[in-house]
């Protein structure tokens, strides 16, 4: 076999065994859960005393979901499964949007973690010959100190150059001639059209991977990086509740996500009636942990779209695949009545030449009616030429977005740099309607 692999019993079981090793852990988690106050009396609502009432998979469906804002209520020690001493470290979410969330790993879950992201680091075809550095913030946000602690594992040499500081993280990469980086899609994109200022070029880089997760992206933007930089870019998928990166990642095929089934249990369930969905049917993701300690968490609703994608990965791993995230349930925005997903104009966007690397999506009330407008850049030379061309590219990107999304928007063409840059997650959508 020819493929990269890093724990090659797990990561190749058989389905049989997989599925045996899953309902083992799921009971071990249900006793885990019990052990907290949250659980104890949410499972008792449902009659769920003991593990032993789990006695096949099919049994995850008796167990009631759990929403973020279940996780919300019960912070900060509600979920917490272990006692306080045995939990080594917590993440917490950003806290932005309210109260925020918990999730504390004894020493053997950041263990687990850090093997999880070994697994991926590794099924891209990064080794310990690589320098990794690192361009996620290194604190509570999951991204730094996970990765950080896989790439250690597989033995890369670790810059731990955290996020922002783009004219540092550039002299980084040509100084000790990073191999791979760790970064938001939106992040790399920016990083990219800072080279020409720094007075870098990539000839003087030694790029040739990338990870990019923690936002949704589109394939047309994975391949602009692919293109713009000369590397491949593998999707990662993760959510702190679920440690973060580390869930789902691509391997060298780049044909999916692969989940690690042995850590997680995922539905894909109808997100208004929670009907479960069918292979390749887009609805939202629910995951269970099946080897966490400090905090387990059951049927947790993530509000992520996607769907399982059919079919076996050339690599011959049987953990199966997600397709890359559509986007969240509650990011999809209602335009004039028509649902749109930002992901779409995204789409559009990116497949197109002279589209740059920043874009913006506003909404607004103009009497009754919404008004989206999206604003993006474009690159520098067309600024210099006939107004006739800008006002062609205006219009025919106002007609490939409108024939994506039925929404026809006005379209804003502006330099270079002149779009808001964020250095983590990027925020594209400006909604400015009242609110009701
Ligand atoms: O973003 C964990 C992470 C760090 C993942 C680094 C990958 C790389 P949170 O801050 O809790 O955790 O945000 C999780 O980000 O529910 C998705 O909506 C979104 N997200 C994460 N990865 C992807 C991806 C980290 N590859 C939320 N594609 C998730 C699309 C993603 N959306």
């Amino acid at each position: 076999m020819n493929v990269p692999v890093w724990n090659p019993a797990v990561e190749f079981m058989e389905r049989e065994a997989l599925e045996r090793l899953q309902l083992v852990q799921l009971r071990k988690t249900v006793e885990q859960a019990l052990k907290t106050p949250f659980y104890r009396r949410r499972l008792g609502e449902a009659g769920l005393t003991r593990p032993e009432d789990i006695t096949s998979l099919r049994d995850l469906r008796s167990i009631p979901y759990t929403t973020k804002d279940d996780l919300r209520a019960a912070y900060p020690h509600g979920l917490l499964a272990v006692d306080l001493e045995q939990a080594i470290r917590l993440h917490t979410s950003s806290g932005t949007t309210g109260t925020p969330t918990v999730i504390y790993h004894t020493r053997r879950d950041i263990d687990h973690w850090t093997e999880l992201v070994a697994r991926c680091i590794t099924a891209t075809g990064a080794s310990a010959r690589d320098v990794f550095q690192n361009m996620t913030n290194y604190g509570l946000f999951t991204g730094g100190l996970g990765l950080h602690y896989g790439a250690e594992r597989v033995g890369m040499l670790v810059i731990p150059a955290s996020s922002g500081n783009t004219s540092r993280q550039i002299q980084l990469m040509k100084n000790f001639q990073t191999t791979v980086v760790h970064a938001t899609p939106s992040y790399l994109l920016h990083l990219h059209a800072s080279l020409a200022s720094e007075g870098v070029d990539l000839e003087q880089l030694a790029l040739r991977k990338a990870f990019i997760g923690a936002e949704p992206h589109s394939e047309q933007t994975r391949r602009k990086i692919e293109e713009l930089f000369g590397i491949a870019a593998y999707n990662s998928y993760g959510l702190s509740e679920m440690n973060g990166p580390g869930v789902a990642f691509e391997c060298v095929h780049q044909t999916g996500l692969h989940l690690w089934e042995d850590a997680y249990l995922l539905e894909v369930v109808d997100p208004r009636t929670l009907r479960p969905c069918a292979e390749e049917e887009t609805g939202e993701i629910v995951l269970t942990t099946l080897q966490r300690q400090a905090t387990p968490l059951l049927r947790y609703r993530t509000r992520d779209l996607s769907c399982w994608m059919g079919g076996h990965c050339p690599c011959g791993r049987g953990h199966r695949r997600l397709a890359r995230i559509k986007g969240r349930s509650d990011d999809m925005l209602i335009i004039n009545g028509v649902n749109v997903f930002p992901s779409q104009i995204e789409d559009v966007l990116m497949k197109t030449p002279e589209v740059g690397t920043n874009y913006l999506i506003q909404i607004e009330k103009r009497g009754s009616l919404d008004r989206l407008t999206v604003k993006t850049e474009i690159y520098a030379k067309l600024f210099t030429g006939d107004a006739r061309t800008l006002e062609d590219l205006r219009e025919r990107l106002g007609e490939a977005l409108r024939s994506a999304i039925l929404v026809k928007p006005v379209v804003e063409l502006h330099e270079p740099g002149s779009l808001p840059v964020s250095e983590g997650k990027a925020k594209r959508v400006v909604d400015l309607r009242p609110a009701f």
